[in-house]
């Protein structure tokens, strides 16, 4: 691809922001209020929006219910549109109440399982009221101890559930299934990893697909195989974009591993996931660096790694792999990553009228300052809110 054909697929990157981005996070140890902090969902998503002002990529928002319960999902989406965004995926959470101890769906009590599903079935009339076309489902089931559960049977118990609701889904709308290692179960959890995701969704069809969680691996996980894996047999359905040291980390996307993040852009280009109906997530957290510019911040990285991705010779690529030039073709991929792409992202952004460098032009635009001094009293949302 040349620089103009660069720019135009990255101008069709629209990727999606979290609405707890938005809200104070912390770790078990401590949540550092931040100043501005929205105090409901209309406030998150007035910050979700300034992401895309500065960005022209982040043009939808994801909602987790309960976090984001309003009276009226339709007003909510028509707040979002007036502010030039619209709402994205919703996302359930069947693991704060205290009937979760011991799982949702995968729960050994039935009338636990019934209230897990029932939730998500709600979750299902809320996308009908937004317009949202996926329910994302992540699970926190698991055990802590052998022989705590049978674990076939939680299988069972999980495959049922995901197909009353997979019943209830209309056209248009999908149903995308994510995994995770482990916690926060840590002996055994139900849905543990790709493969599992991978099985359900094919057993239930069409309209369900596997969610690509960057943070869910054990290290050194090869993620860009999955990618390309789930790409090539259809099944790719969302990233949750963000960073990992350790664990679960949540930081944002392209700061622990750009290399990795880039490595990940390359099967989606080498997949045809950039026209596929992949949903480009950011599931992060920031607990101790302002929230819009990380979010701002997180966008513009994987811009960067979207554009380096497609940057790669694919013809001199084809050519070293179909000769063994085993260094070669690995220095193909290396001078795509090596490419500063800074200044072509900067010719995107002038030709859509933005300012080249959306950090500087956010903190020059005095949103900050203003919600700091107009968000006073009231309970500051977070994780539960
Ligand atoms: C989970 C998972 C989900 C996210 C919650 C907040 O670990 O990543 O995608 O909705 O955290
Ligand atoms: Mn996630």
């Amino acid at each position: 691809m040349n620089v103009p054909q660069v720019i135009s697929a990255v101008r069709r990157l629209k990727i999606e922001v979290p609405s707890w981005a938005f809200g104070n996070s912390g770790t078990r140890f401590k949540v550092f209020a931040q100043q501005g902090v929205p105090r409901d969902p209309y406030e998150k998503i007035a910050d979700a929006a300034e992401v895309h002002r500065f960005t022209g990529a982040a043009p939808t928002v994801s909602l987790h219910i309960p976090w984001d319960k309003v009276e009226s999902y339709s007003d909510l989406a028509a707040h979002a549109e007036g502010l030039g965004v619209r709402i994205g995926v919703i996302n359930s959470n069947t693991f704060q109440d205290d009937d979760y101890m011991l799982g949702s769906v995968c729960h050994p009590d039935a009338a636990v399982r019934r209230k897990a599903v029932d939730h998500l079935l709600e979750c299902v009339d809320i996308m009908d009221a937004t317009g949202s076309a996926d329910l994302k489902l992540w699970f926190a089931d698991g055990t802590n101890y052998p022989g705590q559960d049978d674990l076939r049977a939680r299988q069972d118990r999980l495959a049922e559930a995901l197909s009353e609701v997979y019943g209830r889904l209309s056209d248009g709308q999908r149903m995308i299934l994510e995994y995770k290692f482990f916690e926060p179960a840590f002996y055994s959890t139900d849905v543990p990893d790709w493969g599992t995701a991978y099985a359900h969704t094919l057993k239930l069809g069409e309209k369900a697909k596997v969610v690509v969680d960057t943070g869910h691996h054990a290290p050194g996980t090869n993620i860009e195989f999955i990618v390309a894996f789930l790409l090539r047999e259809g099944k790719l359905g969302a990233f949750d974009f963000n960073s990992r040291f350790y664990a679960d980390d949540d930081l944002m996307a392209g700061a622990a591993d750009p290399f990795q993040l880039f490595r990940i852009m390359h099967e989606v280009n080498r997949g045809g996931g950039l026209d596929a109906g992949v949903n480009f997530m950011l599931d992060q957290c920031h607990n101790i660096e302002p929230k819009i510019p990380g979010q701002i911040r997180s966008v513009m990285n994987v811009q960067e790694a979207t554009a380096k991705a497609l940057l790669v010779d694919a013809e001199a690529l084809n050519a070293a792999q179909a000769s063994g030039d085993v260094l070669g073709a690995n220095a193909v991929l290396m001078d795509a990553f090596n490419t500063d792409v800074r200044p072509l992202l900067a010719e995107l952004r002038q030709e859509q009228g933005l300012d080249p460098d959306p950090m500087r032009a956010f903190a020059a635009s005095g949103y900050a300052q203003k919600i700091a001094a107009e968000r006073i009293g009231g309970a500051q949302a977070g994780w539960g809110a």
